[in-house]
């Protein structure tokens, strides 16, 4: 009842990579992801109409017989211009990020999650990462069906208990189109996560775009009650930069719901003969490690890599739902898994570590209290 999530199956939806809307600007880059941070082009072309200067210095060379003092004159100008437009476009560079931690989710993925392990991912984190203790600390994300002028729109919302049925729905922008652009983050562009809302029945699912937008993904809630939906992304906007967003929505499911209560707090479970625990001393208002130790018996499985990390790891507050941010720190599978967590605010959390052995993946559970 609690656990079938077809994760392993999760059809990869980076194949259905859109054809760029009229509406998608710029980037003519037809393909949904790894845009770089630095789409130099665009202002690149606008900035160096401006400062001509140093085309006007070098042709008038051409009959005449030009004095050194000139040349080099030309050369200095030359630099000085290209170091204004390397500056503008380094520039650049802050706008998209900013713009991305603004947004709610720390998540502001760039082009990673495909490079390898061990290599500094995450470092996208900074923003409200580590040490950002005020801010970043206390976002939750989930708890909108519309935030930052993206709206989340279910299309097909009628489940019922145990029945098969397909899940879809579109992300729009302010204007109500359908947005088709989404950086991938974590080895997917986009990340669905469900659960109920007495946190049981957690499922992880990586649903499939189709080229207008809508996204679908095979669905079987198992039993009556409402269950919360999370669409976690990083849309590409207009201008090149990335949003990073996490959006949630209701689904009812009809019949008698008997809430079955949150399980006490342990730093070990048991799945399928894995015994997960865990160890990390999570505060309130502050990022802090925490790490996992998956053992079969008196053996250490060989990890795999799941989603572009060792292990895959939700957070779940008690009472709200509130999705919290975590990020997988890159290393070695054999130190066990290792996150970030940042905790808002004392309560109760649920947490969901997805982790891959022998092709399967699995999912241990955990309450954590946080007083
Ligand atoms: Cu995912």
């Amino acid at each position: 009842m609690t656990d079938e999530r077809p994760a392993t199956r999760a059809p990869g939806a980076r194949d259905a990579a859109p054809a760029p809307e009229p509406t998608g600007p710029p980037l003519s880059a037809p393909e949904q992801a790894e845009v770089p941070l630095f789409a130099p082009d665009s202002t690149g072309d606008a900035a160096g109409a401006s400062p001509a200067a140093p085309e006007r210095a070098a042709p008038d060379g051409d009959g005449v017989l030009v004095d050194r003092g000139t040349v080099r004159l030309a050369l200095v100008v030359g630099g000085l211009v290209l170091a204004v437009l390397l500056g503008f476009g380094l520039g650049r560079l802050d706008p998209p990020t900013a713009a991305a931690t603004a947004l709610t989710s720390a998540e502001a993925g760039t082009d990673d999650h495909a490079h390898a392990p061990g290599t500094g991912a995450h470092e996208h984190a900074g923003g409200v990462g580590s040490g950002d203790v005020g801010s970043g600390a206390s976002e939750v994300g989930g708890l909108a069906v519309s935030a930052g002028g993206w709206t989340l729109a279910p299309l097909s919302t009628g489940f019922a208990a145990g029945r098969p049925g397909e899940l879809r729905f579109q992300v729009r922008d302010g204007r109500g189109r359908p947005v088709t652009r989404f950086a991938v983050v974590h080895d997917k562009p986009m990340h669905l996560i469900i659960v109920r809302r007495d946190l049981t029945g957690f499922q992880h699912l990586h649903p499939a775009m189709a080229a207008d937008g809508t996204w679908s993904v095979p669905l079987t809630l198992p039993g009556p009650g409402v269950w919360r939906a999370y669409a976690d992304f990083t849309l590409v906007t207009g201008d090149g930069g990335q949003s990073a967003l996490t959006l949630g929505v209701d689904l009812a499911v009809p019949g008698g719901y008997a809430p079955r209560p949150l399980p006490p707090a342990a730093r070990t479970d048991t799945v399928d003969g894995f015994t997960v625990s865990w160890s990390g001393e999570p505060k309130v208002g502050a990022t802090r490690p925490l790490r996992f130790q998956v053992r079969a018996g008196d053996t250490t499985p060989e990890l795999e890599r799941y989603l572009g990390a060792y292990g895959h790891l939700v957070a779940l507050r008690e009472g709200d739902l509130g999705y919290l941010h975590v990020h997988p720190e890159a290393g070695p599978a054999t130190d066990g898994i290792s996150f970030q967590l940042t905790v808002p605010g004392p309560g109760r959390y649920r947490l969901y570590l997805d982790f891959q052995v022998a092709g399967v993946v699995r999912t241990a559970e955990f309450t954590l209290t946080v007083p």
